[in-house]
């Protein structure tokens, strides 16, 4: 998987090169280059924004620096990438989305501060290649950076060999619909609270039903939404009735 990441902020992508997405870089199954949106500005300030037609408060992304920096990155590789732009504006990422991002050979991310981007720019965009724009959401960040380190951490972690161990992936939040079961390590008692006795007592089924409904009850008092699209109710009775 291939990132191309524009912004303004070339230092808010460092954390992709720690850790687990450095480690994958260095596998060379990730591939992630930064680039300055401001190296396609040619004025003596390198501007990239001006205030917005119509008034208003704020600035907005000039489009000549963003089509520049697109079609450069765009003749770095072959075929045709998928263009990603970060904002509160767009669907939002959930594990599904990150699953559809994890099957994209090459992405550009577009990380727009300020009002946003000149709308002409996606419209132009979507001429010569796929463009979705992503959102992490109901909130608003000050950029598209942060989001950005989010969805290429969500996508990498589930590209075959980033993962130290591939079944960590299958028993997690979101991954079936219902959130993570709680999870104790040693020792058994502490400040006098106790591990729940049958994850102490060695019967593998009746840990797992046991597991089985911390999910469902941690997910009805937590994230009761969820509960209605879970792939992990089929057949039982269990949904609350709205
Ligand atoms: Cl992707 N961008 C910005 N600027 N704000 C957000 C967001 C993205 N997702 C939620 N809020």
């Amino acid at each position: 998987m291939r990132c191309d990441i524009i912004s303004i902020f070339p230092e808010y992508l460092e954390p992709l090169n720690l850790s687990l997405p450095g480690q994958a870089q260095r596998k060379g199954l990730l591939e992630v280059a930064v680039h300055d949106l401001r190296d396609f500005a040619h004025d003596r300030h390198r501007t990239v924004d001006d205030t917005p037609y119509g008034g208003g408060a704020g600035m907005v992304m000039k489009p000549q620096p963003w089509w520049e920096a697109l079609e450069h990155v765009r003749g770095l590789g072959e075929g045709t990438p998928t263009l990603i732009v970060p904002g509160p504006g767009g669907e939002v990422l959930t594990q599904k989305v990150a699953r559809e991002l994890a099957d994209e050979p090459w992405m550009i991310f577009a990380c727009g501060r300020y009002e946003g981007i000149d709308e002409r720019v996606y419209e132009a965009a979507a001429e010569v290649m796929p463009v979705r724009v992503i959102s992490l959401g109901d909130y608003v960040l000050n950029g598209g950076e942060v989001a950005v380190l989010a969805m290429i951490e969500a996508a990498a972690r589930l590209l075959p060999g980033f993962m130290g161990n591939a079944e960590s992936l299958v028993e997690e939040s979101h991954e079936d619909g219902l959130l993570e079961y709680p999870v104790y390590t040693k020792p058994a008692s502490w400040r006098e609270r106790e591990v729940p006795p049958v994850l102490l007592s060695g019967d593998h089924a009746k840990v797992a039903a046991w597991r089985h409904e911390q999910r469902l009850e941690r997910t009805a008092a937590r994230r009761p939404d969820l509960l209605h699209a879970s792939a992990a109710l089929a057949g039982t009775d269990v949904v609350p009735q709205a």
